[in-house]
């Protein structure tokens, strides 16, 4: 199954640091779908849990040069 996790994104700064983060998320293996949004610098993502973890998708995140914080 999947479940949908909040992730608070900070140092995004424009509309392709969006698409920058919205790649990185669709490519991970288990992430099913990714929005992110520069106004609240909230991503939303479905994932399945048996694949990838919280810590796993903010660490991708990390690794690009974002800060990422799991929200709920
Ligand atoms: Mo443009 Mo967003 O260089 O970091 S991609 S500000």
């Amino acid at each position: 199954g999947t479940v949908v996790g909040q992730f608070m994104i900070g140092g995004m700064t424009c509309a392709a640091c969006v698409s920058s983060v919205e790649g990185i998320l669709k490519n991970l293996p288990g992430v099913r779908k990714a929005v992110v949004a520069l106004a609240t610098s909230l991503g939303e993502v479905e994932y399945d849990p048996s694949i990838i973890s919280k810590d796993d998708i903010a660490n991708a995140i990390e690794d690009a040069g974002f800060e990422a914080s799991f929200v709920q």
